[in-house]
């Protein structure tokens, strides 16, 4: 995450003397194409996290579930009645359309997709439920890890490690690795965890939390890991307002937002420092009430971290700014029969590794930052249109970018230069991100840990 120190020397004498803006058009924008379940119906609903306007409504049918969607517009819902995956072609998003199934030999309820796009991850939350892994390439179950007790949810991070929790008889929490092959083995032990009902990946992997569902007649909580293993974190603890059902992390690394029983909170996280701070309470949020539904995702986030998206039993897609939370709008549902909503999903940005070279930004000076945006082999800087390249907060680069091995690792690395009062960062932010375009089309994100002079 941090790399502190060694860009100083890089940047100390890089002036911006006669420098030219590169005038482009705000933080790169792709569509953001995500989809909200209509269990009570058996339908899915497309909708634009852009615009936030319902796109179109695909009939289906079976007890949907939970979601995925990739950037690339591709779509899978899980069908519990029908022990299957549905596979869903969202390319053009106005009219999506049904593209095949995939059979299973269990019925599931929680899913989620690796970041490779190659393996889903799929549980159902009852006694003997197992661990499934299903190659999307051959539609074919390659592995099935059973559990003492049977799982309740799973979550697959970025870097192929895999979360899975257990409801009984005690509760687990427990780490896993995707191999290429789809086989997964146990990461370390098995941590106990009562009532672990859901979990969510840090999005570059640092950590994790477990979400508890509810215990000794008391509320939820959530518990962040630094992983491996799972590690539980002393000062990564906190209770939630009424029990748990699912949470996110921001795509900012800089909270986590839990949708709980009939509440939204957000918790300040702190990528380096691995802790989690109470909840604003003025950022607690009522909604409707809504069943644990095991693993499955109730909260999305916008993929630049701006908004959330909750799933409203009844009333349609809620949708709240994401700092500080607070509503937004409602987008309307064409539901006639049974209101119950369940998963919504929004795709993930590509990360892109970037070191931020200041101690300490002051939001008030004009002096240069150095931002270094390491390259890697499946990615290297070069498919990046530099135009493209802001921060989140709309800052654009001054001066012509520089490129240079910086971390000397063999990948081509590429410097650019922003004004600090330009970069929106206000006292308390934990990181900064800027966002930017691969000439593939894909959108990046690209965080780094910050400190903000007060
Ligand atoms: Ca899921
Ligand atoms: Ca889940
Ligand atoms: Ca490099």
């Amino acid at each position: 995450m941090k790399r502190q120190g060694w860009l100083g020397r890089w940047s100390a004498g890089l002036l911006l003397a006669g420098v030219v803006a590169l005038g482009a058009a705000g933080a790169a924008e792709g569509r953001n194409i995500g989809m909200v379940v209509g269990h009570g119906q058996g339908e899915v609903y497309v909708f634009d996290a852009d615009t936030d306007t319902l796109l179109a409504a695909l009939p289906i049918g079976g007890g949907l579930y939970d979601c995925v969607v990739t950037q690339g517009g591709q779509g899978y819902v899980s069908d519990f009645t029908n022990k299957k995956i549905w596979i869903i072609n969202l390319s053009n998003p106005g009219k999506p359309r049904l593209a095949g199934s995939i059979p299973l030999p269990i019925a599931v309820e929680d899913i989620s997709l690796s970041a490779d796009g190659r393996m889903l991850l799929a549980t159902d939350a009852g006694n003997g439920s197992p661990l499934l892994v299903i190659d999307l390439t051959t539609r074919t179950v390659k592995a099935s890890v059973p559990a003492a007790g049977g799982y309740q949810s799973v979550e697959v991070c970025l870097d192929n490690t895999v979360l899975a929790t257990s409801y009984y008889p005690e509760g687990t929490f427990e780490e896993y690795v995707l191999a290429g092959d789809g086989s997964l083995s146990l990461q370390g032990g098995v941590q106990p965890m009562i009532s672990a009902i859901n979990s969510a990946c840090e999005p570059e992997a640092g950590a994790a939390i477990g979400v508890m569902s509810s215990f000794y007649g008391g509320g939820g909580a959530i518990h962040l890991t630094g992983l491996p293993g799972i590690n539980l974190e002393p000062s990564g603890y906190q209770d939630l307002l009424g029990e748990g059902r699912s949470a996110v992390f921001s795509p900012r690394l800089d909270a986590v937002f839990t949708r709980n029983s009939c509440h939204i909170q957000r918790f300040p996280y702190d990528p380096d420092l691995l802790t989690l701070q109470p909840a604003d309470p003025a950022a607690d949020w009522a909604v409707v009430g809504t069943d644990p539904d095991f693993g499955v995702d109730k909260i999305a986030v916008h993929p630049l971290g701006t908004k959330l998206y909750v799933p409203e039993n009844g009333t349609g897609l809620t949708v709240f700014d994401a700092d500080p939370v607070a509503y937004r709008g409602n987008i309307s549902l064409p539901i006639t029969y049974r209101g119950e909503l369940t998963g919504v999903c929004l795709p993930a940005l590509a990360r892109v590794a970037v070191d931020i070279d200041a101690d300490v930004i002051d939001p008030a000076s004009v002096d240069a930052v150095g931002v270094i945006i390491f390259g890697s082999p499946p990615r290297p800087v070069a498919d990046i249109v530099k135009g493209s390249i802001a921060f989140v907060a709309n800052a654009q680069a001054v001066g012509k970018p520089r490129t240079g091995d910086f971390d000397q690792d063999g990948q081509e690395d590429l410097l650019l230069l922003f004004r600090a009062i330009d970069l929106g960062t206000e006292p308390g932010d934990v990181t900064a991100c800027l966002s930017g375009k691969f000439r593939d089309g894909a959108v990046f994100l690209a965080c780094d840990v910050i400190d903000v002079a007060p």
